[in-house]
């Protein structure tokens, strides 16, 4: 059991608030140095308790394994514009020395089987509390705008039907997917010829 979930939660909002900050610093500094800006916007939440505890069951995590397991309890999100960006993105964060690459997990090469796309590395980031330095996980998802669209609307349209979507619902939704990356690839194409 977790006893008091604010104070187990509280150093998962402190990474979340922190990197935020550093993100949309990197951010600025491109919109500042007048080159092409690889981050649209950035985004940031802690898992809501429901959703852990939904996932907790789903996956058959113990309260002991928690922090260990469930590796999006922190979650940042990337949003770019252009597949290419996501690459740049992700170079820059395997040379940060302020967080540990723990997992890559690409879903842009490797889609998942209901269509989703995007880029996801798990760090453990290192909190400075009042009583010493912890490194919690961190899940940061990288992905374009076109990917961002269909994976907020299939994630809505999801919960509604709560994980129990009719095949031929996520048949469309798959076809839907492949038209936000075909989209992607056009966007991409229409910029080299502009270049
Ligand atoms: P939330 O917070 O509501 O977004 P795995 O065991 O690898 O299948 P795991 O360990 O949960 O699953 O990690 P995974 O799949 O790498 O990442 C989980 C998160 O990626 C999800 O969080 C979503 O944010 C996103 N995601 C993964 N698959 C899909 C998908 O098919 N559709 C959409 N819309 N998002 C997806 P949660 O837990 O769903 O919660």
């Amino acid at each position: 059991m977790i006893e008091n979930w604010s104070e187990f939660l509280s150093p998962y909002s402190q990474a979340v608030e922190e990197l935020k900050v550093k993100l949309r610093g990197i951010r600025r500094q491109y919109h500042t140095e007048n080159i092409h800006n690889p981050i649209e916007f950035v985004t940031g939440r802690v898992k809501p308790i429901d959703s852990i505890l939904g996932k907790m069951v789903l996956r058959d995590i113990p309260y002991e394994k928690l922090e260990d397991e469930m590796q999006d309890i922190a979650g940042l999100r990337i949003m770019c514009q252009f597949v290419d960006d996501i690459r740049d993105i992700v170079a820059l964060i395997q040379k940060r020395n302020d967080m540990k690459i723990v997992e890559e997990k690409d879903y842009i090469s490797h889609k998942k089987d209901s269509g989703y796309r995007s880029y996801h590395i798990i760090v453990e980031y290192p909190v400075q509390l009042i009583d010493g330095e912890k490194n919690v996980l961190v899940e940061i998802q990288i992905r374009t705008l076109a990917m961002n669209f269909w994976a907020t609307i299939e994630h809505s349209l999801n919960y509604k039907y709560q994980d129990d979507l009719p095949k031929d619902l996520r048949v469309r939704l798959e076809r839907a997917a492949e038209a936000a990356f075909r989209l992607d690839e056009e966007m991409s194409q229409i910029r080299e010829e502009i270049r």
